[in-house]
């Protein structure tokens, strides 16, 4: 597991640097390219304690995959070694990004700015919790992280896909 998440922590680290480049070169001055070397990440990232496997991860809460709910439901979803944060100024925080879903679409490859249409919904004000209102029958969630460009991240744990079964209102 400690191997994994120091994988994990090197591609997130080259993702953000290579995110950077763009915003870096308006400054004309570009910093020392050390990244790449890989052993600068214990040093910035000491602040992070590693609790028990201490990988990032997204999920629905309380809705477990092929979970039969009612139409009317409020989604809620929870994060675990990640920081849930509010879009800023299109700032890129390592560690940090917002929720997005997509209903009855699937979750999108790392890399990928999300699309502000359907059938995604961002939640860049760093809340948690939507009310939605769903049709009978089988649906397909994404719940998906997004980073301060909306960029979708290179780690397993940060997107769930689940499907559901809504059942059919009960007539009064
Ligand atoms: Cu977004």
């Amino acid at each position: 597991m400690l191997l994994d998440l120091a994988k994990n922590r090197h591609s997130l680290t080259l993702v953000a640097a290579l995110l950077l480049l763009p915003l870096g070169a308006c400054g004309g001055g570009s910093d020392d390219d050390h990244a790449d070397h890989g052993h600068a990440e214990g040093d910035m990232d000491h602040a992070e304690e590693a609790a028990d496997d201490g990988a990032p991860r997204v999920y629905f809460v309380d809705l477990e995959n092929h979970a039969t709910i009612p139409s009317l439901i409020n989604l809620q979803f929870a994060a675990e070694n990640f920081i849930i944060e509010p879009v800023g100024d299109g700032a890129i925080n390592e560690g940090a990004g917002h929720y997005h879903i997509a209903i009855d679409g699937e979750c999108l490859e790392p890399g990928i700015v999300i699309p502000t249409a359907d059938p995604w919904i961002h939640f860049g004000d760093g809340s948690d919790s939507i009310e939605l209102e769903l049709s009978p029958g089988e649906h397909y969630l994404c719940l998906q992280i997004g980073d301060g460009e909306h960029r979708t991240l290179d780690e397993p744990g940060l997107s769930q896909y689940i499907m559901v079964h809504v059942e059919e209102e009960a007539a009064e």
